[in-house]
Order: structure tokens, then C-alpha cells, then sequence
């Protein structure tokens, strides 16, 4: 988090992503729209022009793998994906260790294009394919007592750098964790795929958590562990400094990091002449989640 951006973005890489926004525009005007509209694009619908499979694969925060933003697409090749497990423990009738296919099964792969907000101030628009994660709590049963989810990323120092010696002061696992009323809502996503292909490694392969009003870092990769708990949970950029990173770590312009603005953002993308634009609350999605905190004072949860 603490890292000089350096320009390291190609320019556009327009063939397969213009075929692909074609398609999109086409779709738009369909029963497609009606099937994802409401959801996929919540407010402003058909404004948002997805990053470049590029961008969204060559700019990347993974300390796992380094923590510089271009160590991500260096080694993350080197993990291995399949087979894949995720242990799902804590407060749930059908505890177990499910293999990703079991778990997916049946569920239909939506695409969702959310605004992704970073909490070091620069965005990113993604299409994501995955599924609601409501969807995977619900069949294994979240107990009454439940009140929160609690994540966790794979360990594997052999295939991820960052994991071995000195890198970042990070205590592994990797954790994150949702209120149980954050992670039921429809916009919480568990993403397989970007663009319609199989997620890149560096974007949290096989299966990450996509939260699109919380900064980035909530929305943790490659998880192998998922636990409903009835106590807020330990989560890493919290753990290692909880005066800059709370809990919530909702996208909010008017909470300033203690070292920068929130006010604004750079917009990665265009080459040299990068953007900067203002930051929206609960970045844009405000409609759909503002309800989740009535009556909380988001300065101390912040
Ligand atoms: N396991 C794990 N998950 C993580 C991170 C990480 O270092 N390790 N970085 C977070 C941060 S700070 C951001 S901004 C996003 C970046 O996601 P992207 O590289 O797919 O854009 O992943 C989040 N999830
Ligand atoms: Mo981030």
C-alpha cells in the first residue's frame, strides 16, 4: 500500500475487449438487460466502460505474490489452482470441505460490471463473472446465531513468494470478513471469471470476493476458508494498522486516509493521460447499500 504508482500500463489493447463491448452494447438493449440490468449496473446504467483485460491483469495488489503492483503478473502463474477446496466451518449446518465444483454446481455464472475502488485512490471498472454469495451461504445453511463471515486465502509459501522471508510485515493468512448482512446482499459477489474467461491467477484465481462499495482490499483472493462467526472478525489490513484500515473500509469521499485524500481517484487506463475523477459514496452504489449502515456514524465506523 505504500508503493509510488509507476506507469507500467500498456495502451488500450482494443481487439478482443471492443469485440467484447460490441456485444455488450447489443445485449443492452435485450432481454439480457432485464435478466442483469438492475444489478449489474446499478446506478448510472451503460456509463461504465470496462478496464482492458490488460489493465486488469497487469496492475494488481497481491502481497502474496510481492508487493509491488507488477509482481502480481510475474509469479502468480506459479500457483496452482486445480484442485481447489474451500473449507467451509463455524456456524453452518453443513459444515465441510467442499471442492469448488461441488460448491459452484449447480449455480448460473452471472456477469456483474462493478466500479472498483481502491483504498490507495485509484479505480478500475471490471466484469466480472462469478455468483452471489448468498447463494453459497444459503445452501450450507447459516445458523441463527451467525452474525458475521470471516475469509481466508490460501497458504502456500512453495508457489507464493510473498509468503516466504521478509516481504511485508502480513501475518498469513490473508483475512477479510463481512457483517452477515453485508456479505447476504445481492451486489456481494464470489468471482470465478473476468471478461468471460477462466479468472487470472493474479486476479485471485480460482474464486475471489468482489465487494463493490468496500475498498479493494475487502475483496479478498483466492480464499480456501470460509467461516460464519458471532464476532467481528480479525482482518489483515486492520491487524496491521487499524487507525488507517477499519473494518467496514466502506468507499467513502469524505473519510480521508490519514495519509491522503478519498476524495478523488486516478482512473487506470488512457496511457499518459490518466484521469483523475471524484469518488462517489459507497462508490456508487449507494442506492442499494446505504440502508446496511442507518444510524451508524461511518467516521468511527469507518
Ligand atoms: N489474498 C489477497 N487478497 C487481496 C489482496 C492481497 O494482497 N492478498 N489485495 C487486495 C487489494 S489491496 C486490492 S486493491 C485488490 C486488487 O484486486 P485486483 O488485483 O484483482 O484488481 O485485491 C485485494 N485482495
Ligand atoms: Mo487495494
Amino acid at each position: 500500500m505504500f508503493k509510488p504508482f509507476t506507469p507500467d500500463l500498456t495502451a488500450a489493447d482494443v481487439t478482443p475487449q471492443s469485440m467484447w463491448l460490441n456485444r455488450r452494447q447489443l445485449l443492452a438493449g435485450g432481454a439480457a438487460a432485464l435478466a442483469t440490468g438492475s444489478i449489474a449496473q446499478p446506478t448510472r446504467a451503460g456509463t461504465l466502460t470496462p478496464n482492458t483485460l490488460e489493465e486488469i491483469t497487469s496492475y494488481n495488489n497481491f502481497y502474496e505474490f510481492g508487493t509491488g503492483k507488477s509482481d502480481p503478473a510475474k509469479y502468480a502463474h506459479m500457483l496452482t489452482t486445480s484442485p481447489w477446496e474451500i473449507k467451509i466451518d463455524g456456524m453452518v449446518d453443513n459444515p465441510g470441505t467442499y471442492p469448488l465444483q461441488e460448491l459452484i454446481g449447480d449455480l448460473d455464472i452471472e456477469e456483474r460490471i462493478y466500479r472498483f475502488r481502491c483504498v490507495e485512490a485509484w479505480s478500475m471498472v471490471i466484469p466480472w463473472n462469478g455468483f452471489e454469495l448468498n447463494k453459497v451461504l444459503d445452501k450450507v445453511g447459516v445458523q441463527a446465531g451467525a452474525k458475521y463471515v470471516a475469509f481466508e486465502t490460501l497458504v502456500r509459501p512453495e508457489e507464493m513468494p510473498g509468503q516466504r522471508g521478509f516481504r511485508s510485515n502480513i501475518e498469513w493468512p490473508y483475512r477479510e470478513g463481512l457483517r452477515l448482512d453485508e456479505a447476504m446482499h445481492p451486489l456481494t459477489m464470489m468471482a470465478t471469471g473476468i471478461y468471460g474467461e477462466p479468472m487470472a491467477n493474479q486476479n485471485g484465481a480460482p474464486i475471489r470476493l468482489v465487494v463493490p462499495w468496500k475498498y479493494g482490499f475487502k475483496s479478498i483472493k483466492s480464499i480456501v476458508r470460509i467461516t460464519l462467526v458471532d464476532k467481528e472478525p480479525p482482518t489483515t489490513w486492520n491487524m496491521l494498522q487499524s487507525n488507517e484500515y477499519g473494518f467496514y473500509s466502506n468507499v467513502n469521499p469524505e473519510v480521508d486516509h490519514p495519509r491522503w485524500s478519498q476524495a478523488s481517484e486516478r482512473v487506470i487506463g488512457g496511457g499518459l493521460f490518466q484521469q483523475r475523477k471524484d469518488t462517489l459514496m459507497f462508490n456508487g452504489y449507494e442506492d442499494q447499500v446505504a440502508s446496511l449502515y442507518e444510524g451508524m456514524d461511518l467516521r468511527e465506523f469507518f
